[in-house]
């Protein structure tokens, strides 16, 4: 039987099984035993296949990817947003490759992805498909893109990425593993698990832990516990854009709003556009970067002064340290103190060390040694 015909059968097996008290650890060892193949599969895939990476190089301070269907306005927002020239067209798979745009804002340099086809055969590793996961799953941010008279394409976008080991909009699950030479397994919890130890235990055994320590921090489910034991999943935050908003009749938005809601989007939430028109735009741009979560900091330069037009794009929680690596040169040998002045300081000036955590428009003065 090949690896295939194995994984349909741990499938339909996994359907057919009631879950209750009495099956969950045979229903664990089961999706332990369907998780593994599945990562063989792949590999074996990705190994003869030659694939290879896919030519698009993170750029930026950050990187967004774009996903939808085909026809939905992917290249059309690209061309829009960015300096980007993404072909556009009345036909889908207008767009065969990875785009790559770069949209400025704020002095930071998001690079936007323009990632076509996911729908066909992504799963199942036909043309692009796999390779274009490959993108998607690096990226900092999702952009989910529908069309505003078929929000139902969100679901199929989310079960794909899921498909291939994509999470999204959450944690990654606190699972941890510590292997040791011999006691084989023992499972540690701060919360009040409702999994079962020895269902637990099955589940590593399936992934080939014997001697373990296994230390769970949260209340996980079957799939959560396999995802923290696989270790390789990406977790990855998402918003969702809603494009071609000016086709619609102002009577039609309570369905698209009440299409939101039953998948859990707070119509709040969603940013309604349209790229052809170039509507919705800013308000789309500045939920990126918020969701991003990037901080600008504007560097005092000795003999220069404050260089308010380039600043240095960090992340939210970047200390002073942080700072200094990503300024490069000698910095971070020669650094003394900093003085910042902004919101994360206490007052202006403010000498600081490297542990110091920066907030968006701090000015920032490095004291280095000569
Ligand atoms: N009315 C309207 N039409 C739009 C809008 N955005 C895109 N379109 C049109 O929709 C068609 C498809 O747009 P593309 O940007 O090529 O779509 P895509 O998602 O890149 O498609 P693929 O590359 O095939 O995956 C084009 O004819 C666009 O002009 C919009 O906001 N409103
Ligand atoms: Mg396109």
């Amino acid at each position: 039987m090949g690896l295939e015909e194995e994984i349909q059968e741990l499938e339909d097996e996994i359907a057919d099984t009631p879950y209750n008290k009495s099956t969950e650890a045979h229903i664990g060892r089961l999706k332990s035993k369907l998780a593994e193949k599945k990562e063989k599969l792949e590999q074996q895939q990705s190994g003869s296949g030659g694939g290879g990476g896919y030519g698009v190089e993170k750029h930026g301070d950050a990187t967004v990817a774009l996903v939808g269907f085909p026809s939905v306005g992917k290249s059309t927002l690209l061309n829009a947003l960015t300096n980007a020239e993404s072909e556009t067209g009345s036909y889908e798979f207008t767009t065969l490759d990875v785009y790559p745009g770069m949209l400025k804002h704020k002095g930071a340099n998001i690079q936007i992805l323009d990632v076509p086809g996911l729908i066909e055969g992504a799963a199942g590793g036909r043309g692009g498909g796999k390779e274009v996961l490959s993108v998607v799953r690096t990226a900092d941010l999702i952009v989910f893109m529908v069309s505003v008279f078929e929000i139902d394409q969100y679901d199929r976008l989310r079960e794909e990425l899921y498909k291939n080991k994509i999470r999204l909009d959450t944690e990654p699950p606190r699972v941890n593993i510590r292997k040791k030479a011999k006691d084989g397994l023992t499972v540690n919890s701060s919360v009040d698990l409702d999994l079962d130890e020895e269902t637990v235990k099955s589940v590593l055994r399936e992934h080939g832990y014997v001697n373990a320590d296994v230390t769970i921090g949260e209340q996980v489910d079957l799939d959560r516990l396999i995802d923290g034991v696989m270790d390789n999943r990406e977790y990855v935050p998402s918003i969702v854009a809603v494009n071609k908003a000016d086709l619609i009749e102002p009577d039609y938005l309570p369905t698209v709003e009440s299409e939101l809601e039953e998948r859990d989007i707070d119509p709040e939430e969603a940013i309604f556009i349209s790229a052809e028109e170039e509507k919705g735009l800013d308000g789309l741009t500045e939920r990126i970067w918020d969701e991003l979560g990037l901080i600008r900091i504007y560097m005092d330069k000795p003999g220069r002064g404050v260089d308010y037009e380039e600043p240095l794009i960090l992340r939210e929680g970047d200390t002073v340290d942080d700072a200094c690596r990503k300024l490069g040169g000698s910095f971070d040998e020669r650094f003394r103190f900093a003085r910042v002045t902004g919101p994360s300081a206490k007052h202006d000036e403010q000498q600081v060390g490297r542990d110091h955590e920066l907030a968006d428009e701090d000015v920032l003065r490095i004291v280095a040694r000569k």
